[in-house]
């Protein structure tokens, strides 16, 4: 009997899949078709994909070509694969020629020609509305959202707006952003989405502004420190039917949820303490503050809840750009220490320390990619990882589309009794 094997997504399943399974199972006696998992192909980087894996299967099912199906789980796998099922032919669309040209060492190789005209990115973008977004600016700096939204489809960036003309040209041409826009109000015509990425001061206004429009809106954190203004926002927010996002991108994060989960389910014991740390240079001590401490916060917040004892809170500056910042959250048996410095260097980690095991995060936790799990009984450490290029902006893009398409309003891991204490301690500290 004579294996063939192929593989594939098989999102929005089309003709051109039909074909290429049709012309597969003519090679051979008995074709197996490899679907590719859902965290296979979030760490390859497909982000767009719109059906479940279920769903994928079952379409390849009903083809009726496939005698068998298995699941594509990490890359390197097709060779086992090869060796597992003793596959004779291995056949793949001639999108691909060139890229599995080493399957050759382990059985014939076959690249068919692609059927012209329909692809699962064409269905997906005339199937979905296409949310566009307008960014709003103070300084060149696009914390990476452009090429991040790329990556995610249904996606895209189309204007940019600064009150200062020169800025809103350097981004665009920095970042190829074909609109810049003279006033606000043009910026919001025609986009559904608003990134405001601006100082603390303008953030209200903006913010304000393109809700009231009627735009989903990604703000960095916090949105304002005036617990008012806050609150304005988020009831702005419900009346206009908008989502608020806050720009923290540890919670769209894998690698997150899986050690919030891990802690909540006990993995780690009862937490006694939390460490958090880290660095950055020529910086103000404002920026870092806000940027990184929300994001530790975030982390601390879910794990631990909001009902906290006390908060203390020292910023030592021993020459003019020395600054070290630690605040130290007191809950009733968990302490959890937070120190931030500029210009001096500091290890960045979080370590998460349980009565039955430690969770450890290293360089750059707040867009983590990794930890290591330390089981006090044992000596093994297990390492738990999520492959991903860029800051994980694509992540929170994806979740937020997600949210927009079924009308959802409040992210879980950022919910307003999170929010809320996140802005109180931040006010604390001005
Ligand atoms: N295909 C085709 N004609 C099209 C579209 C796709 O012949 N118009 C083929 C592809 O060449 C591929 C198969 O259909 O062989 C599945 O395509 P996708 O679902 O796009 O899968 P892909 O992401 O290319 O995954 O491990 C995964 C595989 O390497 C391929």
């Amino acid at each position: 009997m004579k294996k063939v094997i192929t593989y594939g997504t098989f999102d929005m399943f089309h003709e051109g899949h039909y074909n290429i399974l049709k012309r597969a199972k003519e090679y051979g006696d008995y074709l197996i078709v490899g679907v590719t998992g859902e965290s296979y192909d979030v760490g390859r980087g497909k982000l767009s994909v719109r059906d479940s894996l279920a769903e994928r299967i079952n379409n390849v099912k009903n083809s009726g070509f496939a005698d068998q199906i298995i699941v594509e789980e990490y890359l390197g796998q097709k060779i086992s694969d090869i060796i597992k099922y003793d596959v004779d032919v291995f056949v793949i669309g001639d999108d691909w020629k060139g890229k599995f040209d080493h399957i050759a060492e382990y059985c014939e190789l076959v690249y068919l020609p692609r059927t012209e005209g329909i692809s699962s990115t064409q269905i997906r973008e005339t199937t979905f509305r296409k949310h566009r977004i307008g960014i709003i600016a103070d300084r060149v700096d696009d914390n990476q959202l452009v090429s991040e939204a790329k990556k995610v489809s249904g996606f895209s960036v189309e204007k940019v707006f600064s009150e200062d003309t020169a800025i809103a040209d350097a981004f665009s041409k920095k970042y190829d952003i074909c609109n810049v826009m003279d006033n606000l109000e043009e910026l919001f015509d025609d986009v559904d989405i608003v990134f405001v990425r601006t100082e603390l001061k303008d953030r209200y206004r903006f913010m304000k502004a393109a809700i009231k429009r009627d735009k989903h809106v990604i703000g960095e954190v916090p949105f304002s420190i005036d617990e008012d203004k806050q609150n304005e926002l988020f009831e702005l927010a419900k009346q206009h039917d908008v989502v608020l996002m806050h720009n923290l991108k540890v919670l769209h994060t894998q690698v997150f949820v899986q050690l919030l989960w891990m802690i909540k389910a006990g993995l780690i014991g009862d937490v006694i303490r939390i460490d958090c740390a880290t660095s950055k240079h020529n910086r103000s001590i404002k920026q870092l503050f806000y940027e990184l401490t929300a994001s530790a916060l975030a982390i601390v917040l879910n794990i631990m809840g909001t009902d906290y004892e006390k908060i203390a809170k020292r910023i030592i500056r021993d020459t003019e750009d020395i600054e070290y910042m630690s605040m130290t959250i007191t809950y009733p048996n968990t302490e959890v220490i937070i120190n931030i410095g500029n210009n001096i260097r500091v290890e960045s980690k979080i370590e998460i320390v349980g009565s039955k095991g430690s969770i450890r995060l290293g360089e750059n936790w707040w867009r983590a990619d990794s930890f290591e799990l330390l089981p006090v009984d044992e000596d093994n450490v297990k390492r738990y990882y999520m492959n991903y290029d860029g800051n994980g902006f694509k992540f929170l893009i994806k979740d937020l589309l997600v949210m927009i398409d079924e009308h959802r309003r409040e992210y879980p891991l950022m919910n307003r009794d999170i929010d809320t204490v996140m802005t109180n301690i931040l006010q604390d500290i001005e």
